[in-house]
């Protein structure tokens, strides 16, 4: 059994006083960046809701999501918190010089790379002229992993948030380049996970060339298998969760536009913290060679509409 080591940001390892005050000024900047956000998406709502076009709540409001229409005869086993706080609408196209402010810093979260792991690129782009290289190095923030692995990274973490009872949409597009190494090692670059649990709930994973995803909730795991992964080409992924601590959670997925994964089950843990996060990345056992990988147009929001907003491309690619 593998345990994703406690690298999140509530448990990180030993803390100085130096990386304590840093920590906090990232969190204070997530915090500020966050509340000023939820602000304006407030004075907006208030807007649309004095002139008739919104009826609140605007979010965590399961009855809104079509999703929700093929769940039935869920039954409660917890009394689970609901957050009256909406998803957050985040979006990067990795067109500047830096990331995007939401994106936890390096030494922050489970976002975690060594000095110039993560950088712009202008080999690959799905749209615009840039993307983001991630490349991951033998030992890089190595930890410990489950029965005597060990396990080196480099993630980026949007942000830790309480989504516990909402439904929230991710999309980016990845591309594997045609050098990268296919080998029989765990690897994740894509998960959604709740801060204090030990297992992902779900984990995107390329290993000895088998693209599958896993959803883990309660003790149990199932393994979906995904398309094959074409070294060289960009692969538009968008998943939907609904986290709940009962039977009406939801994961799904979609590949290039096309839905491969159709979850309904638990998605959280009811006795832990109502913080849930995404991130990208390369995830693996310790091995000596390296790997790179690309991403691009990151988006995050509470409805799949939301996700095309900023780029106005359909977010599941198929328009594209
Ligand atoms: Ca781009």
């Amino acid at each position: 059994m593998e345990t994703e080591p406690p690298g999140n940001c509530f448990t990180a390892g030993p803390v100085t006083d130096r990386h304590a005050s840093d920590m906090k000024d990232v969190m204070s900047t997530a915090n500020n960046v966050f509340l000023r956000r939820r602000a304006a998406l407030g004075r907006a709502v208030a807007a649309l809701i004095g002139i008739g076009l919104l009826v609140p709540p605007l979010a965590c409001d399961r009855s809104s999501s079509p999703a929700g229409a093929g769940v039935t005869g869920a039954t409660t086993t917890a009394a689970a918190p609901r957050s009256s706080e909406p998803c957050p609408l985040l979006a990067d196209d990795f067109e500047g010089e830096r990331l995007a402010a939401f994106w936890l810093a390096p030494d922050y979260g489970d976002g975690l790379y060594v000095p110039g792991a993560v950088k712009t690129s202008a080999r690959f782009a799905r749209r615009g002229k840039q993307s983001i290289e991630v490349t991951v190095r033998e030992g890089d923030i190595e930890q410990a992993g489950d029965a005597g692995t060990r396990v080196e990274r480099a993630d980026l973490d949007s942000g830790h948030f309480p989504l516990m009872g909402c439904e929230a949409w991710y999309a980016f597009s990845v591309l594997v380049p045609p050098e990268f190494p296919v080998v029989d090692t765990r690897l994740v670059f894509g998960t959604c996970k709740q801060t204090d649990v030990g297992r992902p709930i779900m984990a995107q994973r390329y290993q000895n060339g088998r693209h599958t995803l896993t959803v883990e909730s309660h003790g149990r795991k199932k393994t979906f298998p995904l398309p094959p992964i074409r070294p060289g080409q960009w692969m538009d992924v968008v998943y939907h969760l609904r986290y709940m601590a009962d039977d009406s959670g939801i994961v799904e997925v979609w590949i290039d536009g096309k839905q491969e994964v159709a979850y309904t089950g638990p998605t959280a843990e009811a006795d832990h913290r109502n913080a849930f996060y995404h991130k990208v990345g390369l995830y693996r056992d310790r091995m000596k060679q390296p790997m790179t990988i690309y991403f691009d147009d990151y988006r995050m929001g509470p409805t799949r509409e939301s996700l095309a907003s900023r780029s106005g491309g359909d977010p599941d690619g198929a328009t594209r």
